[in-house]
């Protein structure tokens, strides 16, 4: 056999050349005992492409949020929205679990709580899970006007849920891979403010009313998925990504497939790898403790404010600050992830 060809052609080998021409002839005659070995002709199967997001369709379905008013829970804009959303989850070819309850808030308000679950391809047992929160603040506490006024919640409800509505587009034709579940989570936004200690101990609880919810009421029995991955804030105007610290936590292999995606596909400018502890709560928390889904959450970091943006929880979360680049970033990006899911 051709062992001894090769150890023979090491470094320290004097003859490494006869060496190389025996091995050659080795190959090229073959003999009666050594068959030669038949390379066949491949056929790959063809990779499915990764559809185009289009971004002004992800900031059209925002616009239609922002169109009901604030989706303050227990209002008619926020009925009626949800309505508009469970309608264009099902065109799109989902099978729509809605899942209803009431919860108290920090205030002791009783708040009616409207999960959507969008099931694509239900009967595939492997998952992905996309997830955004869709009800907007009640108030306006971080602004310096009517406070007590809610807010429009452009970025901060509405990107989130836009982006998903133009990925669920695509969805039903999605022919490989696991079946894609996407969460839009109610009271999220109901959270007690704080005031200089932004991550209080006590008001931590106050947040992520509908995760809380759905972990403890998944929509099917021993609910699990490959991954989660949360928007939350994916539309502001030069918005960058920074690796959220928790995420880091709980999931960093999904972070690491999610940046290094964005730096192939171009976005690596607004997708930064570098790890910021920003959030406090928000809803991958419950679905990485409770039902141990390596979940993360695309949020916006800025470091002018080390922070949110400046528009969070005040009245200048409006269609102002979208921008069709951003949604193009953040979309893209998670379509591609999924996408290469087989
Ligand atoms: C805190 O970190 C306190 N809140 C993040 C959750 C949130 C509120 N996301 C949007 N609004
Ligand atoms: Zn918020």
């Amino acid at each position: 056999m051709g062992t001894w060809v090769i150890k023979s052609i090491g470094k320290g080998s004097k003859d490494w050349r006869l060496a190389m021409i025996t091995a050659l002839l080795f190959v090229a005659c073959g003999s009666d005992d050594t068959p030669v070995t038949e390379v066949p002709d491949v056929v790959l199967p063809e990779l499915p492409a990764t559809p185009l997001f289009d971004a002004d369709s992800a900031y059209a379905y925002i616009a239609e949020q922002v169109a009901f008013g604030p989706r303050v829970p227990g209002t008619e804009a926020h009925r009626q929205c949800g309505d508009r959303l469970v309608e264009r989850l099902k065109r799109s070819g989902a099978e729509v679990i809605e899942q209803t309850g009431t919860v108290v808030s920090f205030n002791k308000e009783r708040l009616p709580l409207r999960n959507i679950i969008a099931q694509f391809h239900p009967e595939r047992t492997e998952r992905v899970l996309l997830f955004a929160h869709w009800d907007t603040r009640p108030f306006a506490d971080k602004d310096e006007e009517r406070t007590n006024e809610p807010i429009d919640g452009a970025n901060d409800g509405g990107s989130g849920v836009g982006v998903l509505l133009e990925i669920a587009r695509h969805l039903a034709a999605k022919k490989h891979g696991p079946g894609v579940d996407i969460l839009l989570t109610d009271v999220e936004d109901h959270g007690q403010p704080s005031g200089a200690m932004a991550f209080d101990e006590n008001s931590i609880d106050t947040w992520c009313l509908g995760s809380r919810y759905f972990v403890k009421n998944p929509h099917v029995p021993n609910y699990t998925a490959r991954f989660g991955i949360l928007l939350d804030m994916v539309g502001a105007r030069d918005a960058k990504f920074y690796q959220e610290a928790l995420s880091m936590q709980f999931a960093p292999a999904v972070v690491r497939k999610v940046w290094k995606t964005a730096s192939a596909i171009g976005h690596g400018d607004r997708f930064v790898q570098e790890t910021k502890y920003f959030v406090g709560i928000d809803d991958h928390v419950p679905v990485n403790t409770v039902l141990r889904i390596p979940s993360i959450d695309i949020i916006q970091y800025d470091p002018a404010t080390q922070a949110f943006g400046p528009y969070w929880h005040t009245h200048d979360d409006n269609m102002d600050v979208i921008d069709p680049a951003t949604l193009k970033a953040v979309g893209q990006t998670v379509l591609e992830v999924v996408w290469k899911e087989r």
